[in-house]
């Protein structure tokens, strides 16, 4: 039986793990939407399976496609990864997908949050999302465990948490107007931490410049492990990123922890600008309703959007100069894992990167 509780996580004694804890799994969906990936998404499904197979040396993968794309995702998939059909309007399922919560003795639940396609219908990013709003539900069944329904939108790459109780956000996404227009910063802090069991929550200010989420943190900062973040940056004073990096590094700096410590920051420097090529957009088929991609765009690239797996760590590359930096700076900070990196910029093109398409499930014992 799987129930959907009318009580809180935080009631309970659950919480949201840290990403680099312990999972049984990770989750993926399948791209297919050709408004959204150029070229009918083949492209994005090259580099949707090479990012699950990264995941896939590390530990279990799970991906859900819609039922025209079963045969085709099974077949450019690897038989390890298994393949469940989840209907969906699109594939980021760090956003659509639960939040996985725990309660230390090896319960396990999840938070399905509300999802309004990263702004509702004058800002969203297409229409409709009805199939993407009931993904959490069907990873419920599926896994036979049992749900939380929060009355909050939100999406799973607007907040990253250290797993000790500190939670850390942008004010640009979560104090959006087209998220919940009808609640005070305090309202949506207390139902973060209802929800997420969190209780010191961390306010940065502005994502990463350009990113079409309202400013998601996971391409932004995270917690390398609790008390250290890492943050995109850039040293070049007339790149828009730079004041935006510069500002967050200094609300950084001042935050205490739910511990009471001082974070330590690990800046990581920025690709070069990436912008879109006429060719790139010139393969996305236009849809009213779905934002366009237009040549020259500069996309929203971040070395951030990594993901933490068992042992391991995927991280976008993009053919850039500071990639190898990049990667070599995460491996320093983190010498207990394995440093992949997979070549993402498919998945830059669709609006996010490895972490927005992934969703990890703790194992929770
Ligand atoms: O988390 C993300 N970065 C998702 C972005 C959605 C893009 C839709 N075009």
């Amino acid at each position: 039986m799987v129930y959907t509780l009318s009580s809180t996580p935080r009631q309970d004694g659950f919480y949201m793990p840290a990403e680099f804890a312990p999972h049984k799994q990770t989750w993926m969906l399948w791209p297919e939407r050709p408004d959204n990936w150029r070229l009918g998404a083949k492209p994005a499904q090259k580099a949707f399976v090479a990012v699950a197979k990264a995941i896939a040396q590390f530990e279990p993968v799970v991906m859900g496609v819609n039922q025209r794309q079963f045969l085709n995702a099974r077949a450019m998939l690897p038989p390890q990864i298994r393949v469940v059909e989840i209907s969906n309007n699109d594939s980021w399922m760090r956003d659509v997908g639960p939040t996985f919560v725990v309660n230390g003795q090896g319960t396990v639940r999840l938070v399905d949050w509300m999802f309004n396609a990263w702004g509702g219908l004058r800002e969203g990013l297409y229409f409709p999302w009805d199939l993407d709003d009931l993904v959490p539900r069907k990873v419920a069944e599926i896994e036979g465990i049992d749900r939380y329904a929060a009355p909050l939108v939100l999406e799973g790459g607007s907040i990253h948490v250290d797993g000790e109780g500190t939670l850390l956000t942008t004010e640009q996404c979560l104090l959006n107007p087209n998220r919940n227009p009808e609640l005070s910063k305090e309202e949506i802090e207390t139902y973060l931490k209802e929800y997420t069991g969190a209780e010191c929550i961390l306010w940065l200010g502005e994502g990463v410049y350009n990113d079409e989420t309202n400013g998601h943190v996971d391409n932004l900062a995270c917690f390398l492990r609790p008390g250290v973040v890492a943050l995109t940056w850039t040293d070049d004073h007339n790149d828009p990123q730079y004041p935006i990096s510069q500002d967050a590094y200094d609300r950084l700096r001042r935050f205490r922890d739910v511990k009471g410590r001082s974070l330590e920051v690990v800046k990581i420097h920025q690709p070069n600008p990436i912008r879109i090529t006429a060719e790139e957009a010139e393969g996305v088929d236009a849809v009213e309703g779905t934002l366009p991609r237009q040549a020259g765009d500069r996309m929203a690239a971040s070395y951030i959007n990594f993901y933490f797996c068992n042992g391991g760590v995927v991280v976008p590359t993009f053919d850039d100069p500071h990639d190898q930096l990049a990667l070599e700076t995460l491996q320093r900070c983190l010498p207990e894992r394995r440093v992949v990196g997979v070549s993402a910029r498919e998945i830059l093109l669709g609006g996010g990167n490895i972490h927005c398409i992934t969703q990890q499930q703790p194992l929770g014992g």
